[in-house]
């Protein structure tokens, strides 16, 4: 009942071990903070399921435990699904949070309400060590707004307006942005091929 998150980012970090903490009773969650020989593992993917897939197989040799991988992004339309993969370093070599919503919010400049939809994807990928695998997917309508409002959450959150509930991702309780995101809806894709995929 011993998984490892095959995740460097405390954000997903967080959000990840407080849904499966109430989601599956038993689990004993270890991060990578656990297993320090574990070195950057480049992702040289370009899609989000290679990406997801090369973290936790990676982590998976090397721990010999269920590793799960969380590959996600910000798709902007206006910017034909940009930056996507690239969302962690679209500000370039010492990409920030802050940096690449500045970038964004640039990149938008001028583009009207109607034309600033978007959605964030996330690949949600379970690998055991013998090599078994198990997905799961998410997205998250939105729209990018013109400034930062909050202060919850990572990322994109900031910029990210969920047009159903009239806020920011940032101004979600945490609860509220898992029940909504491409997180919760990928992890729980994810727990409904659970149980078998354990017995194996
Ligand atoms: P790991 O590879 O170690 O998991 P990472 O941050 O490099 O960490 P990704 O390559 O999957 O992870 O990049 C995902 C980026 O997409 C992340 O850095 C955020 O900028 C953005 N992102 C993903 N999910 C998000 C969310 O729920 N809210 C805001 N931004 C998010």
């Amino acid at each position: 009942n011993t998984i490892v998150l095959a995740t460097n980012n405390a954000g997903k970090i967080r959000e990840l071990a407080a849904m499966l903490a109430e989601q599956v009773p038993d689990i004993r969650v270890l991060g990578l903070s656990d297993f320090p020989m574990i070195k950057d593992i480049p992702e040289t993917g370009v899609t989000f399921e290679e990406n997801a897939r090369i973290k936790a197989v990676a982590v998976a040799q090397a721990t010999g435990l269920v590793a799960v991988a969380d590959d996600s992004g910000l798709a902007v339309d206006a910017l034909g699904g940009a930056p996507g993969v690239y969302s962690a370093r679209y500000s370039g070599e010492g990409a920030t949070d802050e940096k690449n919503v500045v970038k964004l919010l640039d990149a938008l400049a001028g583009v009207p309400d109607a034309e600033r939809g978007c959605h964030f994807a996330c690949v949600m990928l379970a690998a055991t060590p013998g090599g078994e695998e198990l997905i799961g997917r998410g997205a998250w309508q939105g729209r990018v707004t013109w400034a930062p409002s909050g202060s919850g959450g990572f990322g994109y959150d900031p910029v990210f307006f969920d047009e159903t509930l009239g806020v920011t991702a940032a101004q979600m309780e945490a609860q509220v942005k898992n029940a909504r995101s491409h997180r919760g809806l990928a992890l729980r894709d994810l727990l409904r091929g659970w149980p078998e995929f354990w017995k194996k």
